[in-house]
């Protein structure tokens, strides 16, 4: 298969996968990649009501047939969060956005309890991100918000050793998902403007009471200019902690397509750049990249 028959077909095989697996909200495909996220992202509406449930292991969640008293419960449920929300965020929950509104109960951190993440969805390139952490009390309280359109809430997908089973799972209890001692979270942000549509990821932790921002990348962008002319940037991250220090890889492929037909443009020349970020002082930090 040339290079150029595999970026076309790639991104239609990942299409298909993602929507056979989007009625099973737990399933994810394996690995980390960005074209079936953004596959998945068209599908996220049809998922979030499974997904704003508060249950902590959704993979293990049994269905139950809906009642009214469970369906009353989870409206004051979504309610109270949004009343969290709002007790704090400069950009606040509408009662009339509540369709748009989701959440979800995680482990973000070492206590016990669970912590909350939510997101609105307020265009195809607008939205909101929120991180809440539980006091003593038992409120929650707002550790940040941001300005991110995020297609969906499964934050743990970056993790290729995460195993449902615990018993199938080579890391240490306790120590899933974590990066240098910090337990790490993925969120997905389509953004973009005029003519031009980008997915970054962010990777982030909760320490102290404290949303630390860990690294953040361009995962797909694609956009055009006036003259007519379309460009493509493909980008995907590994984190590798096979040493003492975790590394980052982010490798990015850059070329110009055909607007017509969407294909690469032989003529064009096909850039691709690696970037390896040790992670250091709780981020990952630019080093030396190469080309080739
Ligand atoms: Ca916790």
């Amino acid at each position: 298969v040339k290079p150029a028959n595999l970026f076309v077909a790639v991104p239609a095989l990942l299409l298909a996968f993602s929507v056979s697996v989007s009625a099973d909200a737990a399933s994810s495909p394996p690995g980390n990649n960005q074209a079936g996220t953004a596959a998945l992202a068209d599908t996220a509406s049809a998922v979030v009501p499974a997904k704003a449930a508060p249950v902590e292991a959704p993979a293990k969640a049994s269905p139950k047939t809906p009642s009214v008293k469970a369906a009353s419960s989870a409206k004051d449920e979504i309610r109270q969060v949004q009343a969290w929300i709002n007790a704090e965020a400069k950009r606040k929950i509408a009662d009339d956005r509540l369709e748009d509104f989701s959440y979800r109960w995680i482990q973000l951190d070492d206590d016990p309890e669970l912590e909350l993440v939510a997101k609105i969805n307020d265009s195809v390139r607008l939205g909101h991100f929120y991180v809440l952490d539980r006091r003593p009390n038992g409120t929650y309280a707002l550790l940040t918000e941001q300005p991110w359109n995020v297609p969906h809430l499964d934050l743990e997908r970056w993790d290729y050793n995460h195993f449902d089973n615990l018993n199938w799972s080579t890391i240490p209890s306790g120590e899933e998902g974590k990066v240098g001692g910090k337990r790490l979270f993925e969120t997905l942000n389509k953004s973009g403007g005029t003519g031009i549509s980008v997915y970054y990821a962010h990777l982030w932790y909760i320490e102290n009471g404290k949303f630390v921002e860990a690294w953040q990348g361009t995962m797909l962008e694609t956009g055009s200019v006036p003259g007519g002319q379309s460009f493509q940037t493909i980008g995907q991250y590994q984190i590798v902690q096979t040493g003492p220090v975790p590394l980052l890889y982010y490798w990015k492929t850059m070329r110009e397509l055909d607007p017509d037909s969407g294909k690469p443009l032989s003529s064009s020349s096909v850039q691709t750049e690696v970037h390896v970020f040790p992670f250091e002082n709780g981020r990952f930090t630019s080093a030396a990249a190469a080309k080739n």
